[in-house]
């Protein structure tokens, strides 16, 4: 019987309480809780079934109580509080992005390493049993080669420009916005499934509302609310995706589509019991859990799994590394680093007008 690990969470937000959720579920205690606040923490700390609410981020993460720390916090902070994780010699799970620029994904990548630490990047949508399917799929060659990676990631809770967050203000969220938020999410999983690498991009942004925020108090905008970008891959593919924030009616639709010359499959995130199957002379619609049952089923056929078991699978798998071998398809700094590379790539792209080649 193996020890209950024990997980300190720094960040009160939406991604807190996934992640609290996914510690709870994996088997974990939630030891503790830090927040921007002392009572933000005391109210997290309800919620999350924390033992309890830490003082300060600081303390959270040097507690000798804690064996794995979630950085779910806005995105500037992610470098120094992941640092100080690490520093302390903690396993760390740090959402996305792991910093605002390659050469701080590099060096955190480099002192995880070092520390001999399991280190993870919830590229959480890695872990639906549909895309583990169409990867498997892909890697047997069932696929054939492949020649096309396109699809679109679109969400439309900042349509308004009334509406705001923390991400909107480059300070707190980094040079990007959309990209930097969803569409590493995008580009991670076409070149988880299909193994490919993006090797040349071109990139364009578009600022819906110049200005944000309530009437009474309206900020400027310097973050892309939309994003279109077309690229090459390592093994002769060519692919486009388009990013949105502000796509009305879509909520959180990343959808990929993998075409290959035997079989195109096709994931989408808002539909993923069903993995899209294209032959030449027949369509299959795949059930999860129906064919091949891989390590990522926890119900049977018929009984839907979603976003929040995605993260469940990914804290068991962080857990299991802890333990001894990593499971395949773990998503660590090394693809925080790489989601990183390929910001820097975009947003040069978009504010030269050029294309970028970037190493695989
Ligand atoms: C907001 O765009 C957000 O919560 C992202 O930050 C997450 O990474 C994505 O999975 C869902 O949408």
């Amino acid at each position: 019987m193996t020890r209950t690990l024990r997980s300190a969470i720094v960040g009160t937000g939406f991604m807190g309480d996934v992640h609290a959720r996914a510690v709870r579920a994996a088997g974990g205690t939630v030891a503790c809780v830090a927040g921007s606040s002392a009572e933000r923490a005391e109210a997290a700390a309800g919620r999350f079934a924390a033992e309890r609410a830490a003082a300060s981020a600081a303390d959270a993460i040097t507690a000798a109580d804690v064996d794995l720390v979630h950085i779910c916090t806005p995105n500037a902070s992610h470098r120094e509080l992941a640092e100080l994780a690490i520093a302390a010699g903690k396993h760390v799970i740090c959402e996305k992005p792991l910093a605002l620029s390659s050469g701080d994904t590099g060096a955190l990548l480099a002192a995880a390493d070092r520390a001999g630490i399991v280190h993870a990047v919830p590229f959480a949508y890695r872990f639906y049993s549909t895309v583990r399917t169409a990867r498997a799929r892909v890697a047997g060659g069932y696929a054939g080669a492949i020649r096309l990676l396109h699809g679109t990631y679109l969400q439309d809770w900042l349509r308004d420009d009334t509406a705001s967050n923390w991400r909107v203000d480059p300070a707190l969220g980094g040079r990007t916005r959309v990209f930097g938020d969803i569409g590493v999410h995008w580009c991670d999983l076409a070149e988880f499934v299909s193994g490919h690498c993006i090797t040349r991009l071109d990139a364009q942004f578009l600022t819906a509302h110049p200005e944000r925020g309530p009437r009474e108090d309206r900020r400027r905008v310097d973050t892309e609310d939309c994003v279109t970008v077309t690229f090459r891959t390592d093994r002769g593919a060519i692919g486009t995706v388009v990013l949105s924030q502000v796509s009305t009616g879509h909520k959180n639709r990343l959808w990929l589509s993998v075409e290959g010359d035997a079989q195109s499959l096709v994931f989408d995130q808002e539909n993923p019991e069903t993995l899209w199957a294209g032959l030449h002379d027949r369509v299959e619609l795949v059930p999860r859990a129906a064919g091949d049952p891989n390590r990522y089923d926890v119900v049977p056929v018929g009984h839907p799994q979603g976003y929040q078991e995605c993260f469940t699978a990914l804290v068991r798998d962080v857990h299991d590394a802890i333990g001894g071998a990593v499971p395949d398809g773990l998503p660590t700094f090394a693809d925080g680093h790489r989601a990183a590379v390929l910001t820097d790539a975009v947003v040069r792209s978009a504010t030269t007008g050029t294309s970028v080649d970037i190493g695989p």
